[in-house]
């Protein structure tokens, strides 16, 4: 299976970054997790971009506050999915690391999931991988059916 490569902007993003991890650990898909910022290592990330295909990378999650440009920045050299997580991790309550994030200029796509969107974040990957990987496919609808029965679960237990 190709792996999923997930890269965050600075180690303060990891609290929101380990649900995406947990997310891909609980469907079995191979990854690695990256601390590479567009602004402050920005050689690493595009490296790291341009040489995913051939490392066996499938999609790459991309998780950035503030002025979060390195989703953009790592579509910008691959062709593979590219989907961005905003965070919250400033005054501005992730508006900045959203508008960032998701206003890509025609031509360099961004998938961008809602601010703090982590799991989503994996899901999507999942998804992506789950177009040639019919097993995987099973699992994510699996998922889905649990999330579903717990919903009525509580649905049934309402006490108003
Ligand atoms: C962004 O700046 C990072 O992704 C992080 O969300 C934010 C703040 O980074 P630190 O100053 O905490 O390292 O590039």
């Amino acid at each position: 299976m190709k792996k999923i490569g997930i890269i965050m902007g600075s180690d303060s993003d990891l609290p929101v970054v380990q649900k995406a991890v947990d997310t891909l650990i609980a469907l079995d898909i191979p990854y690695e997790v990256h601390i590479y910022s567009a602004h402050r290592t920005p050689e690493e990330a595009r490296d790291f971009a341009v040489n995913a295909r051939n490392n066996g990378f499938g999609a790459i999650i991309a998780a950035a506050g503030m002025a979060a440009h390195l989703a953009g920045a790592l579509a910008a050299n691959t062709t593979l999915p590219v989907i961005g997580i905003p965070l919250k991790s400033s005054v501005l309550d992730g508006m900045d690391a959203l508008l960032s994030t998701v206003m890509m200029p025609r031509g360099i796509p961004v998938a961008t999931v809602a601010i703090d969107g982590a799991v989503n974040a994996a899901l999507l990957a999942a998804e992506i991988l789950a177009v040639s990987d019919e097993s995987l496919a099973e699992k994510l609808a699996l998922r889905r059916a649990a999330e579903a029965v717990a919903v009525l679960e509580k649905d049934k237990s309402l006490t108003i």
